[in-house]
Parts: structure tokens; C-alpha cells; sequence
């Protein structure tokens, strides 16, 4: 009688504690399983994900390229106002390459799995006094971008980010050769000093205008 009493409380009681234990076995293994799965997705987003300091400084150089295409589709449009349909063709050209630079950017930081910050940008009217001042302005606009390709490619070092450094080289050699053509046509303006005939020729022929820079030779 008392031995009937005792075994279901025995039975009852070893249950209890199995099903306790189970319970607990459960709960442990969905939470290990939830930090083995947060392990993995940190793993893979250190793998993919782009360093943080170079997507912000390829999103500094996105809305660099950006405000180059603006400032020489200003400057193309002046030029088509005033006459120099030649130069507007050429600074048209331009603007579109500038685009494509920051096109190649936008595909880049997207492709490393980083995110693209597509600027707003501030337009304006701009007037020129003339062709020197113009191409004295892109001088100056180039030799900005150059810095500033410069910095990309310092922190790309600093961050040990080989793959971005590489893929910033392309734009190191545009930079050199888009100098070398800025500086060459301030020189051929310089020679032509103001003479309407000199004027009327340049802006004739700028659109087949080449510059024999470095940066296109090839190497031996
Ligand atoms: Fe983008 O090459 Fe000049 O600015």
C-alpha cells in the first residue's frame, strides 16, 4: 500500500526533473545556437563589408566627381552662350567623363558590399570673363580632385585596404594626364594672349586637342 503510494510521486518527481532538464537543455542550446549565428554573420560582415573610413572617404570622392561634372557642364554651357562652340563641346565631353568617374565609384563601393551616399548638389550660375579663366578654374578644380585622390588612396594605406588602393590607381594616371591637359591649354592660351584669331582657331580645334601626358605611355 504505502509502496503503490510512493512509486507514481517517485515517477511523477523524476519526470518533473526530466522534462526540467530538457527544458533547460533546449533553452541553452537556442541561445548558443543564437551566438554561434551572430559569430558567423559578424564574421561575414568583417569579410564583406567595406572599412568604414574608406566608404566614407570613396563617398567624399563620389560627390567630388560629382561636383566636377556639374562645374564643367556650367562652364561648357557658358562657352555654348557666348560663342565658343568648340570649348563647349570639349568642356560637354568633359562633364560627362567626370560622371563616369563617379559612376566607376558608386559601382566599386556597391560591388564591396559598402553603402553610397548619392550627393545633392548645389547649382549656381557661373560667367567667365574669358576661355583663360575658365581653364584656369579646371586647373585649379583638378588639382583639388588630385589631393583629395591622394587622401583616398593614404587612408586606403592606413587601413590596410589593398583592394581599394589598387582599384584607386586608375584614378592617380586620369589625374596625372588631366592636369598635363589643363596646363597644356592655358600654355597654348597664353601664346594666343587675347587675339581674336588665335581665339576663333583654339576653340576650333579643342575638341581634337591631345595631350602627350606620362600617364598614357605604356610600361616597358
Ligand atoms: Fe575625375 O578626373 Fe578629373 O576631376
Amino acid at each position: 500500500m504505502t509502496g503503490g503510494a510512493f512509486r507514481p510521486s517517485f515517477v511523477c518527481f523524476y519526470s518533473f526533473t526530466f522534462l526540467c532538464g530538457l527544458k533547460l537543455y533546449i533553452i541553452y542550446l537556442l541561445i548558443s545556437n543564437k551566438l554561434v549565428f551572430s559569430l558567423i554573420l559578424q564574421i561575414n560582415l568583417n569579410l564583406f563589408v567595406l572599412n568604414k573610413k574608406v566608404e566614407e572617404i570613396l563617398n567624399k570622392q563620389i560627390e567630388l566627381e560629382a561636383s566636377s561634372s556639374h562645374h564643367y557642364l556650367a562652364m561648357a554651357s557658358w562657352a555654348e552662350s557666348v560663342g565658343y562652340g568648340g570649348t563647349a563641346d570639349f568642356l560637354y565631353l568633359h562633364s560627362d567623363e567626370e560622371r563616369q568617374h563617379m559612376l566607376r565609384l558608386v559601382k566599386f563601393v556597391n560591388e564591396r558590399g559598402g553603402k553610397v551616399v548619392i550627393p545633392s548638389l548645389k547649382g549656381g550660375e557661373i560667367s567667365f570673363n574669358g576661355l583663360d579663366e575658365v581653364f584656369q578654374s579646371l586647373l585649379e578644380h583638378e588639382v583639388e580632385v588630385t589631393n583629395a585622390i591622394n587622401e583616398v588612396v593614404h587612408v586606403c594605406l592606413e587601413q590596410k585596404d589593398y583592394t581599394t588602393h589598387n582599384f584607386m590607381q586608375w584614378y592617380v594616371s586620369e589625374q596625372l594626364e588631366e592636369e598635363a591637359l589643363a596646363r597644356s591649354i592655358l600654355d597654348k592660351l597664353s601664346l594666343i594672349d587675347g587675339n581674336k584669331g588665335g581665339l576663333y582657331l583654339f576653340d576650333r580645334d579643342l575638341a581634337n586637342f591631345k595631350v602627350d601626358s606620362i600617364a598614357n605611355e605604356p610600361n616597358e
